[in-house]
């Protein structure tokens, strides 16, 4: 006989920090995420995600414009952060029931990051470190893996960040249970997309020593996990059809894809890996499909 089990559906509240280093991709993940492309509403029936406050209405416009004609989106302002509400609801599996997440989720300017790596102007942060200390999920993208990035400011940036939590986790003690989600975004890259599988190896211990080092030295592992995304994706990861040729327009004015793009193939559009990170951010667990 066929039993199906209902398992009790599940609500979590979860607010979440969103600090990396400039054009990482932090705003064009956000907009992404709301807009919901059909094929994973397709894949993953029932997946839901609602906008709560304006400014997250606002950014699924945005989406529109970004992708599918790569507006450029203005870097956010320092000290004039949104912050966006919504709420992800997935749909009960094999091996969890239904549940809930809602978010809010503050996007803070690339440029305060990288000031965490430059101590003559740490007086510039303080008044960003209150924000950031008490809410403490936070989500670390990253983009770049030249040495000198590595060396001279992801690892710098957040030894001073991590060096702080432990100081003040005495007298706050919130901070004991920091949980740090870091994600190596545009990873639709020829030389990255293979290494999704298993960013930690392939990606953050190998591209990204120091950094790498400098995290696994101050968090335990059960506090700090590795994740890719891409908000493009490839043109097709079906495994009878695969084209794994990333889903973006490439300039033909010499600029970089990187930096200045959009999707090549609207209906094909699937990102990957956007709802992994907050699931474990909001619940501690890893979600059983690391593409969502
Ligand atoms: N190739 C690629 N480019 C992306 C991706 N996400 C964002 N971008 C581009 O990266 C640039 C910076 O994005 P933005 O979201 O403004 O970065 P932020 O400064 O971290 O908020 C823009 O030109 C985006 O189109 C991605 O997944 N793949
Ligand atoms: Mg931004």
């Amino acid at each position: 006989m066929n039993k199906s089990v209902i398992l009790k559906p599940r609500t979590t509240g979860t607010e979440v920090t969103i600090i990396g280093s400039r054009s990482s991709g932090k705003t064009t993940y956000l907009a992404s995420m709301l807009r919901l492309p059909k094929e994973f509403q397709m894949q993953f029936p029932g997946l839901k995600i609602t906008p709560i406050t304006d400014e997250s209405k606002k950014l699924i416009d945005l989406a529109k414009n970004i992708l599918e004609k790569g507006t450029k989106i203005a870097s956010t302002d320092a000290g004039n952060e949104p912050f966006y509400s919504f709420q992800i609801k997935i749909p009960q599996s094999k091996s969890s029931p239904e549940i809930t997440l809602d978010l809010t989720v503050k996007d803070y300017a690339g440029e305060i990051f990288e000031i965490a790596a430059e101590p003559h102007r740490w007086s510039e942060l303080r008044p960003y470190l209150d924000d950031w200390y008490s809410a403490p999920n936070w989500m670390i993208m990253l983009t770049d893996w030249e040495t000198q990035k590595d060396e001279r400011i992801y690892a710098p940036a957040i030894e001073r960040l991590l060096t702080e939590v432990s100081e003040l986790a005495a007298v706050q003690p919130i901070l004991n249970n920091l949980r740090v989600a870091v994600v190596m975004s545009k990873c639709e890259r020829g030389e990255l997309w293979p290494c999704r599988l298993d960013p930690e190896e392939d990606l953050f211990k190998v591209r990204l020593k120091n950094t790498y080092k400098v995290l696994k030295d101050n968090l335990p592992s059960s506090r700090l996990r590795f994740f890719a995304c891409s908000s493009f994706g490839v043109l097709s990861d079906r495994p009878r059809d695969l084209d794994p040729r990333p889903n973006r327009y490439i300039p033909d004015d010499g600029s970089s894809a990187e930096f200045n793009t959009y999707l090549r193939d609207i209906n094909a559009w699937k990102p990957y890996g956007l709802i992994s990170p907050l699931y474990w951010l909001s619940t501690g667990r890893v979600f059983h499909d690391e593409r969502l």
